[in-house]
């Protein structure tokens, strides 16, 4: 480092606080333009149904109604929505008949899809006068699950295809089959990993708007990547990508589910060019539970080849994925077979995903995305594993751990593992938590026949992020010294503003204070990436670092030329610039910044005190970490309470620890609830059971104890940080130790495995059986 930290590593308040938890600052839902009319959605009751007629005039008629669009109005001005599919390295069928459409045409795949779009003077009256549109809908049969999808004469979900399928993927390493056939013992499961909503605090929103200086449009977007949203906007409306700004005001939360181009998004984009008005749709809940992409559904089945000693030889998987009824992210499962080994040491394998259309909303990412699902299943195995061998969990775990030497760790799923020491972590988390104690306290309860059961339960998790291609930054010093950033990340919870900030200040020697970190408008930022992943440290934050640097070398010829000393000797300190073994002569930031924006500069040497870097990152890293959980469940009702939870998570170097440690808490109530609470139900005719908050729960904060949190630190050799990320981490490893705290308060009436959630009455039922 060129710098030592002041600031980097420091408990520091995060800057945009203030503006957030006072309301200052404006949502989509808060901006208003000249004009500005209002959108809401003719959306469809069925799961499948062919449209035959749709009749506006009625609403046409409602005073104040100024347009209703349907999908005809759109057709020839926007294109089919990307669609991703394939996969990495999987086979894709039927790719070319599937079509995504902002408004549909005359077939409707999932409740909640959108036929009609009208525009109103009002909020109100554009809501009102969705029912007087008459849809004549015409149900066809609809497949909720991937397995009904998949079964000999399903109704076909997309036109000329063979089969619901999407594509299917499969990683095969050392001999499976025949480790397979000499193993001592096979333990096999399948396990399920239920299907969740994003629920951010904000939904969805955009505003549209023409932009009379160029012709083109000016949007306001609840997105997490303002860049690939234009371009993906401006191909599907062809138009030249300088033609659209982009821009995210502050956004309520993501959790995933605001990338790329919704059809809402283009719907308005086209009603705005073709009105000539500015044009609103903010969503509503139930909106958000139905037409906003859902996260996870999988059902695994897994086979564990171990010997008596559970070293596990081989691993077989076969993810089955329900991907909804139009194909975004379709890679998700694929990131579950690289995550498939986890940390542990599993030469042979054989793991296989199959993506599979049905009548349901789409399926893409959601916190962890396709990495939790993976450290589900192999933490959860480890325990089936343990349980049949009668050995402690933690045992067979440390048999089975990539050891410390072995980093960088190339796994037999592809992936090179940057740098790790597991056992190091779960030893800290076991005894944080004090498990030997809970233990000899489970066997009290269990002789005195408590009504409450003990339970512990671990988990120890690696995940790859900080995702590619490559991630940029401007850091510029104002004429006055203060210094404004702009990067292609997309913060919107994650406190960028705040960790970047802590980057340039310690090594520009500027004011913390007065540093501005700006992101989010297509305008201004650099082509970036945006925020998802777990990328924007490690990748990011290595930008801004890397921006940070070329600046300083400029800035520190500046400081030798004022103190006539030499560039090599100049050193930066908080506050200043000084020659190196000279105490007594420095020069601050804003004196240098006066210089380069002055005259007399050193000969050769341009006016200006900024710099662009894009930054590539040469591999993905790998955070890791091991959690423990301790529930007691009440034998009478069968309700778990979540006492102690315990996260020791590895994120490398970190910048910022009151961030991280924030990004943990997050992560461990979303994990915790999916363990515990959360599930996104379909009846048999593809209905969403649970389509308000009334249905679907989230945890409450009485539903969580105090977390302990606390770290190991592994640097990632592979960016100058030494970060990885924790965006997501808390998320992956909470939800396996979670059940496996579940399973093991059950394990005296025989229970080896219980699927998720695990609600009061499932736990009930299942003691109630024994
Ligand atoms: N950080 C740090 N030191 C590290 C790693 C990270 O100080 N070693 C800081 C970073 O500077 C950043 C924060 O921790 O301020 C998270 O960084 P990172 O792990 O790089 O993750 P991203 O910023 O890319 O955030 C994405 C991640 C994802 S994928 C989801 S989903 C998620 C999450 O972040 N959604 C969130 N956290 C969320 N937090 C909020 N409030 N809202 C969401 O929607």
């Amino acid at each position: 480092m060129a710098t030592p930290s002041r600031l980097m590593g420091a408990e520091i308040k995060r800057k945009e606080d203030p503006r957030l938890i006072t309301g200052a600052s404006a949502y989509v839902g808060d901006i208003t333009l000249p004009g500005l009319h209002h959108v809401a959605f003719v959306r469809s009751p069925h799961a499948h149904a062919r449209v035959r007629r749709i009749d506006a005039a009625a609403a046409l008629k409602r005073p104040g109604v100024r347009a209703v669009f349907t999908g005809r109005d759109i057709q020839g001005r926007c294109a089919p929505l990307p669609l991703a599919g394939g996969g990495e390295g999987g086979e894709a069928t039927a790719a070319a008949t599937r079509t995504h459409l902002a408004l549909s045409l005359d077939r409707v795949r999932y409740v909640g899809e959108a036929v009609a779009a009208v525009i109103a003077e009002s909020e109100a009256i554009a809501r009102d006068a969705v029912d007087d549109v008459v849809v004549d809908w015409e149900p066809l049969p609809a497949v909720k699950d991937q397995f009904a999808a998949m079964a000999a004469g399903a109704p076909l979900i997309h036109d000329g295809a063979l089969k619901n399928l999407e594509h299917e993927n499969r990683i095969t390493a050392g001999d499976p089959d025949a480790v397979f056939a000499r193993a001592r013992r096979v333990v096999r499961q399948r396990m399920v990993s239920q299907r969740l909503c994003g629920v951010p605090i904000e939904g969805r929103a955009v505003l549209a708007a023409p932009d009379p200086a160029t012709g083109g449009l000016t949007l306001w977007v609840t997105t997490q990547a303002p860049h690939g949203f234009r371009n993906e906007l401006a191909g599907a409306l062809g138009l030249a990508q300088n033609l659209v700004r982009v821009i995210a005001p502050e956004v309520g939360g993501g959790f995933g589910v605001k990338f790329g181009v919704y059809p809402e998004d283009a719907a308005l984009a086209v009603i705005a060019l073709r009105l000539r008005l500015p044009v609103r749709w903010v969503e509503t809940r139930t909106e958000h539970m139905l037409a906003t992409t859902h996260g996870r559904d999988q059902v695994a089945d897994l086979e564990a080849a171990v010997d008596d000693d559970g070293t596990i030889s081989a691993l077989r998987m076969h993810v089955v994925a329900n991907i909804g009824a139009y194909p975004i992210f379709t890679f998700i499962p694929d990131l579950t077979l690289f995550m498939g080994v986890g940390v542990y040491k599993i030469p042979s394998v054989d793991l296989r995903s199959t993506c599979v259309f049905t009548n349901t909303t789409p399926v893409a990412a959601y916190r962890g995305a396709g990495r939790p699902e993976a450290a589900y299943y192999v933490e959860r195995m480890v325990d089936c594993v343990a349980a049949e061998l009668k050995l402690a969990p933690e045992a067979v775990r440390r048999r089975n751990f990539i050891p410390p030497g072995a980093f960088p760790y190339q796994a037999p799923t592809g992936q090179r593992y940057d740098s790790g020491e597991y056992e190091r972590a779960l030893t800290k988390a076991l005894q944080l938590a004090r498990v030997d104690q809970i233990r000899k306290e489970q066997r009290v309860r269990l002789e005195q026949q408590d009504r409450y059961l003990l339970g512990v339960g671990m988990s120890c998790y690696v995940e790859m992020c900080g995702f590619g291609p490559f991630e940029s930054a401007v850091v510029r010093v104002e004429p006055g010294g203060m210094v404004t950033a702009f990067t292609g990340t997309s913060a919107h919870g994650q406190g960028h503003e705040t960790t970047f900030a802590q980057i340039i200040a310690d090594h520009l020697g500027a004011d913390f204070d007065k540093v501005v970190i700006r992101h989010g408008d297509t305008l201004n930022t650099p082509m970036g990436n945006g925020t998802g992943g777990s990328r924007s440290l490690a990748v990011g934050g290595t930008a801004i670092l890397n921006a940070t640097l070329k600046v300083q070398e400029k800035a520190k010829r500046i400081a030798a030329h004022l103190m006539e000393a030499a560039a090599e000797d100049i050193v930066v300190e908080p506050g200043g610039y000084r020659v190196r073994g000279a105490p007594g002569s420095a020069v601050t930031l804003a004196q240098i910044a006066a210089k380069a924006y002055g005259a007399g500069l050193p000969a050769g040497m341009d006016n200006g005190l900024e710099a662009t870097d894009f930054f590539s990152p040469p591999q993905l890293v790998y955070p890791f970490g091991a959690h423990v959980a301790v529930v007691e469940v009440d034998r009478e009702t069968g309700h778990v309470r979540l006492r102690d939870f315990i996260a020791v998570d590895d994120c490398g170097v970190r910048i910022s620890p009151m961030i991280v440690a924030g990004q943990v808490h997050g992560g461990l109530a979303q994990g915790i609830a999916q363990a515990l609470v959360e599930h996104l139900v379909h009846g048999e005719d593809g209905q969403l059971l649970t389509g308000s908050l009334m249905d679907y729960a989230v945890p409450h904060a009485e539903d969580l104890p105090s977390f302990t949190t606390a770290e190991t630190v592994t640097p990632t050799p592979f960016n100058p940080l030494g970060a990885k990320g924790i965006g997501e981490a808390a998320t992956i490893g909470s939800t396996p130790a979670t059940v496996n705290a579940v399973v093991d308060a059950l394990a005296s009436f025989g229970v080896r495995h219980l699927d998720m959630p695990l609600t009061a009455e499932r736990v009930w039922r299942v003691i109630r059986r024994s």
